[in-house]
């Protein structure tokens, strides 16, 4: 069995209401305030079993000031049911209505001519006629037209055959998204609290589950589902639902916003989006103008920035925008929106959203900034998330990001993703999805770095991998940067040492003045013995500068040649092995040592006792307890 959402449309008294009347026996007018003035204000539901499909019915208000309520209903309905009575026939609202159904992207619909009983053959002929000139070139070319009369009953049969028909014509929702639910209406229930009503347009909806409500991000459990009126276990996409939420207060629920798995979407402040403006509206859309975008059940105002070339898009064209919100709201890539002027509140156009989190546009990047939003505008996945990440620059995106802006589910973007790496646009660092141009550019970034270092330093054994990530990776994520020396690595061009990053041939070959001097500088830590001079004391020694003995130093440090005991107290390697051995001996023969006996073994000061037998604790040769030191 099918369930699809049937929204109707058209001008104020046409007969909406009257209509899914005739073919449900509710009266979707549910305010006293409606029935006392015999229109629709706000948008009311009613359902049709109609065998094969299941029908949930949105019914919106023709008065030119609801618009605004029409929309938080049409956003989600799969087929339109355009109603035209036939003593009037096209008047704005069909036209506005009409409109909003091709900028929402509605596929499927047919034409009700209502109050059928009250003209003769002859001005049902000229409506009808009028009917198909309104929708020449449209979705609803060639749809059905049927006469009807609610009053009668004539035709309310052959209409729900044509429903049933078109119904089974719906395509079936995708199930490649997650969850979302835009909220049309919260109130409370008297014994069970917050009730919110919307249609599902993705996913499913489950009793325990446990949901998000955005944008304010509140944790919500789901205590009972209806569908229909009637309790169900789970509803599914394409039904109108009621959801009993626990964990919020109804008070702080309201239209627009909307219930999604936790943590999946973020709310954003400004979208990039393709508009198309109505050859209607009054004039072109220029950046700076304020509008009013409904997006799903929510209505939000917006300062327009034209991304376009000419800086504006005229009456009857389409051109990329940004939207800038005045308050947070959620939207995803393929969502629709309308567009409405600030004031008047006319319908000026629509359109469908690119980018929900788009990066800052510099006024010379436009171009590259319009190419992205290009691509994303096709229906390829893998494209689409290579745009995204191309879009998000050294700063690379996390699946969860790309899932904030697809609501593509887990399994669903992970095929997009692979199919995307495969391509070789994008690379996949750590988990941070980073752009094939970047980085490639940050891996030749770091070979240029690391070179000009040793050149710089030639004795130094290479560039402390923290100063690389300073100087190349300040605006990238860890992941990259790990990523980035590890491919390098890999490539056999970069070795990563603990601290510290060279060039694969970085040898440090000294010059014959400078291996002189290492030569010297060892001698006299040789010759020293236990009695090591003072750093200072070596140097002048040596006859070397500060700066040319501490790089030999180094040298010295690193090849093991030189150990440093305690802060500028450096022993030769040879000398500690040889002292080892002496307190080892010692320890042979009496179990422990302490300051006295070592320096008596030694023959050295205090001085250079105390830092020597904390070195010694240090390679586990001895122990400290208390005055004495167990020979280990
Ligand atoms: N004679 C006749 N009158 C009808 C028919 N359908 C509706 N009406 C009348 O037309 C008036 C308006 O009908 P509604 O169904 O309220 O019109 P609507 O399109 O829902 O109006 P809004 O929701 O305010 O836009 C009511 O007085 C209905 O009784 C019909 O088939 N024949
Ligand atoms: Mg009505």
């Amino acid at each position: 069995m099918k369930s699809i959402i049937i929204g109707t449309a058209g001008h104020i008294d046409h007969g909406k209401t009257a209509l899914v009347r005739a073919l449900t026996g509710i009266d979707a007018d549910r305010l006293p305030e409606e029935k006392r003035r015999g229109i629709t204000i706000d948008i009311g539901f009613a359902d049709l079993d109609l065998g094969e499909v299941q029908v949930g019915f949105v019914d919106v208000p023709g008065h030119e000031r609801f618009v605004k309520n029409m929309l938080a209903g049409a956003h989600g309905i799969d087929l339109v049911a355009m109603v035209i009575a036939a003593d009037e026939s096209v008047m704005p609202q069909t036209r506005e209505h009409f409109d909003i159904c091709r900028l929402l992207g509605v596929r499927k619909g047919l034409v009700v001519l209502t109050k059928k009983d009250l003209v003769d053959d002859e001005l049902l002929q000229l409506v009808r006629s009028e009917t198909e000139e309104l929708v020449a070139g449209s979705f609803l070319e060639g749809a059905s037209i049927i006469a009807v009369s609610a009053r009668t009953g004539e035709g309310i049969e052959a209409l729900k055959g044509a429903l049933r028909a078109t119904g089974l014509e719906v395509d079936v929702r995708s199930a490649d998204f997650i969850t979302r639910l835009p909220i049309d209406r919260a109130f409370t229930m008297r014994g069970f609290g917050a009730v919110v009503t919307g249609t599902l347009i993705a996913g499913e909806i489950a009793e325990g589950d446990e949901l998000e409500l955005l944008p304010a991000g509140t944790r919500v459990r789901v205590r009972g589902v209806q569908v229909h009126g009637a309790p169900v276990a789970r509803a599914s996409a394409g039904q109108r639902t009621a959801i009993n939420l626990g964990g919020v207060e109804a008070a702080s629920v309201e239209r627009g916003m909307i219930l999604a798995p936790p943590g999946r979407l973020r709310p954003t402040l400004a979208i990039d989006v393709l508009v198309n403006l109505l050859a209607s509206a009054p004039r072109p859309l220029r950046s700076r103008q304020r509008v009013r975008v409904h997006i799903g059940a929510a209505e939000v105002l917006a300062r327009v920035r034209v991304l376009a070339d000419g800086g504006e898009i005229k009456p009857g064209q389409s051109g990329l925008v940004q939207l800038r919100t005045e308050t947070e709201v959620v939207g995803v890539l393929g969502d629709r929106f309308i567009l409405r002027s600030y004031s008047p509140q006319v319908t000026i156009g629509g359109g469908l959203i690119l980018d929900p989190f788009p990066p800052r546009h510099r006024a010379r990047d436009l171009a590259g900034a319009r190419a992205r939003l290009e691509t994303l505008s096709h229906r390829d996945r893998a494209q689409q998330i290579a745009a995204f990440v191309a879009g998000a620059d050294q700063q690379g995106l996390r699946r969860a990001d790309l899932a904030a802006r697809t609501a593509l589910r887990d399994e669903v973007l992970e095929a997009a993703a692979n199919e995307a790496l495969a391509g070789k646009t994008i690379v996949d660092a750590e988990g941070v999805l980073i752009g094939r141009e970047r980085f490639d550019e940050l891996k030749h970034l770091v070979l240029k770095e690391v070179a000009a270092h040793h050149q710089r330093e030639p004795l130094l054994r290479g560039l402390a991998r923290e100063v690389l990530r300073e100087r190349v990776f300040a605006h990238a994520p860890v992941e990259v940067f790990r990523s980035v020396l590890g491919i390098l690595e890999k490539e056999e061009l970069l070795v990563s040492e603990k601290e510290v990053v060279r060039l694969r041939d970085h040898t440090r070959e000294l010059s014959g003045a400078d291996s002189n001097l290492r030569d010297r500088l060892e001698k006299i830590y040789q010759n020293a013995g236990l009695a090591a001079p003072s750093l200072k004391e070596a140097l002048e020694r040596a006859g070397v500068t500060a700066l040319q003995g501490r790089k030999i130093l180094q040298l010295l440090i690193e090849a093991g040649v030189l150990v440093k005991v305690h802060g500028e107290m450096f022993f030769h390697r040879a000398v500690l092995d040889d002292l080892t051995q002496k307190v080892r001996a010692h320890g042979a023969q009496h179990r422990e040592i302490d300051v006295a006996a070592f320096k008596e073994l030694t023959g050295i000061s205090r001085k250079y006792a105390i830092p020597l037998l904390e070195y010694l604790d240090r390679q586990r040769i001895t122990r400290r307890e208390g005055d004495r030191r167990i020979v280990l």
